[in-house]
């Protein structure tokens, strides 16, 4: 009898992750693995992002869910190249479930891929999917403890995104101390305030989003703030 343990799961996994990495480079694309728990906002952020990035970068989004292809009919509505995967129950992506849905996009077309992870704070962190950049996403009903309760995203996080902060009067976050334990954490990274309803923070998002995809295309994109 073969018993497969998770470590060579995650062997497998790093080997593709480096192929995806490859093929990003290769088409000088910008990809973020965008990780939270369910219902942070990840889909309401890639709606808003896309209006307003529109004209300025070429956007697509792989999407993971359990089931349906919800997040991706909102996605295809918002004006962006989507694919959607269905995990069929299982709550990370991988590597090689992300190879299977680049094979469906003109990455030579796209500035940026954002790749929506299954809505899981926990197990995403340790699946390398190739991406550039990892992106926290937290919102403020969640509560401000959640950084030192789940390090490891904010450890691998190359930014943060602090969600529905328009909801933060109804709320008992404390939002200088989930800033404060988030820089303990990790102190490189980027924190973005925002709210996809009122739309606060989202210009500095959208800035940052463009220095990254001119950074790897090698710098032929402007930094116009959005
Ligand atoms: N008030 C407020 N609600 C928001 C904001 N962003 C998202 N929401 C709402 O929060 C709910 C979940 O948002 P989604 O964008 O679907 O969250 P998600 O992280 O993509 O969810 P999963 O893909 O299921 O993990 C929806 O009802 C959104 O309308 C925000 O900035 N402010
Ligand atoms: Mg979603
Ligand atoms: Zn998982």
């Amino acid at each position: 009898m073969k018993v497969i343990v998770g470590k060579d799961l995650l062997y497998v996994n790093a080997g593709q992750a480096v192929e995806n990495r490859v093929l990003f480079d290769n088409n000088k694309v910008a990809a973020i693995n965008l990780i939270s728990s369910p219902g942070s906002g990840k889909t309401a952020l890639l709606e808003k992002t896309a209006e307003l990035l529109k004209g300025k970068l070429k956007l697509g989004v792989v999407v993971g869910d359990l089931y349906t292809t919800r997040d991706a009919e909102r996605i295809e509505r918002a004006g962006m190249t989507v694919v959607q995967i269905n995990t069929e129950g299982v709550c990370h992506l991988t590597a090689d479930m992300v190879a299977r849905a680049l094979r469906e996009l003109l990455l030579s077309q796209l500035d940026l891929l954002f790749i929506e992870n299954v809505g899981n704070l926990v197990c995403p962190v340790s699946f390398d999917l190739g991406e550039n950049a990892k992106v926290a996403l937290l919102s403020v009903v969640e509560g401000n403890d959640k950084p030192a309760k789940y390090p490891g995203i904010f450890r691998e996080a190359v930014a943060t995104v602090i969600s529905k902060v328009d909801l933060l009067p109804h709320t008992d976050f404390d939002l200088p101390a989930c800033l404060a334990e988030i820089q303990q954490i990790n102190g490189e990274q980027q924190v973005f305030v925002t709210s996809a309803r009122s739309g606060q923070g989202l210009s500095q998002w959208c800035a940052w989003l463009e220095q990254l995809a001119a950074g790897k295309a090698g710098g032929n994109h402007t930094a116009d703030n959005c």
